[in-house]
């Protein structure tokens, strides 16, 4: 299964194709739409979300609420654009000496991408390196999110961190309370879900939630951005997606590279991460048990899911580190692109933080590989069949010593 995407940020629309999803799928406009009103939300959002509703149309692939087997193609209409069409329409009418951009703005793409693809014009750079184009991914992840369903498989995310604002278990450290949150979290999904829904961070934690958007409300007063660091859990894996025999069939090499693909993220972490490096071996292992009522288990799950590049049948946890949206209302120093002469960057409209906004994406491109990665494992041209496949797969674990109903699978079904 594989996507592109396409389209600029005040371009009239922006578009995907998704190729190879098995036939059979019910899908509906309205459930990707859900999708794209998270992304389009979050506290710290600007201007330009003041304008657009995003809201996907099916244009192929798709017949009668099912997917057919060929292609499908997905549109979101900017409705910025019709501000811009004289400048970004294709023809030779195009107003190309309007709304010129010669500043380079440091953290862009804009002054390495007019240096490689010869534009004199860095708004020719801009407006396809722009974030805009993660509406058009959280709507293929939305697709994959679908796909994942009927398999059991739940992806759900939560910003951890925005500027120096974090989560008292990130200040704490990760080894114990991080097992600890995500056992507890595995058994309130639901409850998880109802809560994030309210937070306008995107933030479990009441109080940090607060203390977030106090954060982004002082550096929207001085003109200044915010990063943060935002986490995905994915539950219902069984073991053996993903393969260890080549460098890129290993899920983690997939999923670090599909959170790093989202603009403006700078690191990426698999369960414990970074803090791994400074722990000895002993605390760092996953110990395994068995026993005839559990089959195989674990205790902790400082692997994050993944063994080898391989799910090991615990929760995936990845965490994603976003850099503070480079467009700023305190200028930065740069140079002119044409004069050569410095100046401080003009004042634009941006976000004062897209961190929430982002885990949504993140839970978008992650679902995306994970989808990948189960057609791969479990083949299928149908729904029906990749079911048949899947759970042919789980029979086979369960003969093996591997419990659906003490993994995480298992624990879904029985509390959700
Ligand atoms: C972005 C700049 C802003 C953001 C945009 C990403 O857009 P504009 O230049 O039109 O003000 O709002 O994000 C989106 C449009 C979006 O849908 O998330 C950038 O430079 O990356």
């Amino acid at each position: 299964m594989r996507y592109l995407t396409a389209g600029e940020s005040h371009g009239p629309v922006l578009t995907a194709i998704i190729e190879g999803l098995p036939a059979g799928l019910a899908i509906n406009e309205e459930y990707i739409n859900q999708q794209l009103v998270r992304r389009q939300g979050g506290y710290g959002r600007g201007g330009r979300m003041q304008i657009e509703r995003d809201q996907v149309k099916f244009l192929s692939g798709i017949r009668g609420g099912f997917t057919l087997g060929g292609p499908v193609t997905l549109q979101i209409e900017n409705r910025d654009w019709v501000n811009w069409q004289e400048v970004m329409t294709a023809g030779l009418e195009a107003r190309l000496t309007q709304r010129v951009v010669t500043k380079p703005r440091p953290g862009h793409a804009d002054l390495s991408g007019a240096l490689k693809y010869d534009h004199q014009d860095i708004r020719n750079v801009l407006e396809r390196a722009s974030a805009r184009d993660t509406a058009a991914r959280v709507a293929v992840g939305s697709v994959a999110r679908r796909l994942l369903e009927e398999l059991d498989i739940e992806i759900v995310g939560q910003v951890v961190r925005i500027g120096k604002v974090a989560l008292p278990e990130e200040e704490a450290g990760k080894t114990e309370q991080q097992v600890a949150r995500v056992k507890k979290f595995n058994l309130w999904l639901k409850e998880r879900r109802e809560i994030l829904a309210s937070s306008p961070t995107l933030c479990l934690d009441q109080e940090t939630d607060l203390a977030m958007q106090k954060e982004i409300d002082l550096a929207r007063a001085k003109g200044d951005s915010l990063g943060g660091v935002f986490e995905i859990h994915a539950y219902g894996l069984p073991p053996g997606l993903g393969s260890y025999v080549q460098w890129d069939r290993r899920l983690d090499t997939r999923l670090a590279a599909a959170l790093m693909s989202v603009q403006a993220i700078k690191g990426v972490e698999i369960g414990a991460g970074f803090a791994c490096a400074a722990l000895a071996g002993s605390v760092v292992h996953d110990e395994i048990f068995f026993s005839t009522e559990r089959g195989f288990y674990r205790l902790t799950n400082n692997a994050g899911g993944l063994e080898g590049g391989v799910t090991n049948g615990e929760p995936i946890v990845l965490r994603a580190a976003m850099k503070p949206i480079p467009t700023l209302n305190t200028p930065l120093r740069s140079v002119d692109l044409i004069s050569k002469e410095p100046f401080a960057a003009a004042v634009e409209r941006a976000d004062v933080c897209a961190v929430p906004a982002a885990c949504v994406v993140g839970e978008a491109v992650v679902a995306w590989e994970l989808a990948v990665a189960c057609l791969e494992k479990y083949g299928g041209d149908s729904l029906n069949e990749l079911k048949a496949n899947w759970e042919n797969y789980l029979a086979y674990l369960e003969v093996r010593g591997w419990k659906l109903e003490s993994s995480s699978v298992g624990v879904r079904k029985k509390y959700h």
